[in-house]
């Protein structure tokens, strides 16, 4: 495993030769506990108790909050820098700190070689159970070099789920991915098999709050299991770029270029997205749904007309 204790700033060589070689790397202590735990502070305040929609890693859409047994909320909250300044503000501020934080803007500006965007952002809070997936098959720089980054914002519990990487999987095809859908059953499926069988090790590093785990875009990852439901994976993703790199979805059509400055990190906005799916969540899919119910009537209605 690639861990690399506070030498980072000394020796970012060394950091992108493990993460060449393993497809991820590990780095100790770079975010302080300090803001890690007043993002965690605003979300219990500001996002936690909210009951509007939020636009989700699983889905795609806008949703409610779904919660755990034990509180947590279960499925991430995708693009935090896109949340209503107005209503999220301590979360948001925190959030963006944390993802542009100096300690973030060094390492992967060793790895990339040049200063970072950032350009996707998550928070979780319980665990969901993501698929064992590729990053760069849903979004990348343009011609890849993307990389995914995970800052633990609490110590994380072996059961909450932890963060699993498939080492040196960035060289390595699964047999039948090319093509797949990345949001279909097959891929998953393809996945997960891959994941489970082999011949790569899966590793899942203890993180400790303000540790962060970066991955490559062709690195596959997911997250374990929760075998303890009484703990919490409290975490932000942030997916980075180089600056004078442009990225692409594979799995959208368009890609937003608005951008905001962060501690002078670009941060990419994806709202006009988010509008069109506000829109969908909030009229057109309630709509369809209730044309959908009175369908019936609607045909009596028609057939007495006659
Ligand atoms: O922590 C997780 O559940 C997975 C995060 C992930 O897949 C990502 O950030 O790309």
């Amino acid at each position: 495993m690639s861990l690399i204790a506070d030498g980072l700033a000394e020796n970012p060589a060394v950091l992108r030769g493990d993460f060449e070689r393993d497809g991820y790397a590990v780095v100790r202590g770079a975010v302080p506990a300090t803001l890690c735990a007043a993002a965690t502070a605003a979300f219990d305040r500001e996002v936690r108790p909210d009951r509007g929609y939020f636009m989700r890693h699983q889905s795609g859409e806008l949703e409610r909050h779904v919660f755990t047994e034990h509180g947590f909320m279960k499925y991430p909250i995708m693009n935090v820098q896109d949340l209503s300044e107005a209503r999220f503000r301590g979360f948001r501020t925190a959030a963006l700190a944390a993802l542009t934080h100096e300690g973030v803007q060094r390492a992967v500006a060793a790895i990339l070689g040049e200063p970072a965007k950032l350009i996707h952002t998550m928070y979780f809070d319980g665990n969901q159970t993501t698929w064992a997936h590729r990053d760069g098959s849903y979004i990348d720089a343009q011609s890849g070099g993307m990389i995914g980054l995970w800052l633990a914002l609490e110590d994380i519990h072996a059961g909450a789920g932890r963060f699993f990487v498939v080492r040196r999987s960035h060289r390595h095809e699964v047999m039948g991915e090319q093509g797949a859908d990345p949001n279909g059953p097959e891929y998953k499926a393809l996945m997960a098999k891959f994941v489970a069988e082999g011949p790569l090790e899966v590793v899942a590093p203890a993180l400790r709050q303000g540790d962060l785990i970066l991955w490559t875009s062709r690195t596959i990852h997911g997250s374990l299991p929760t075998t303890e439901p009484g703990y919490s994976r409290k975490s932000f993703t942030g997916h980075y770029v180089g600056a004078s790199r442009d990225y692409g979805w594979q799995v959208e059509t368009s890609s937003s270029e608005r951008t905001m400055l962060v501690n002078g990190m670009p941060v990419v906005l994806h709202g006009q997205r988010n509008a069109r799916n506000m829109i969908h969540a909030r009229f057109t899919r309630p709509l369809r749904a209730a044309l959908r119910t009175r369908a019936p009537w609607l045909r009596r209605l028609r057939h007495s007309l006659k």
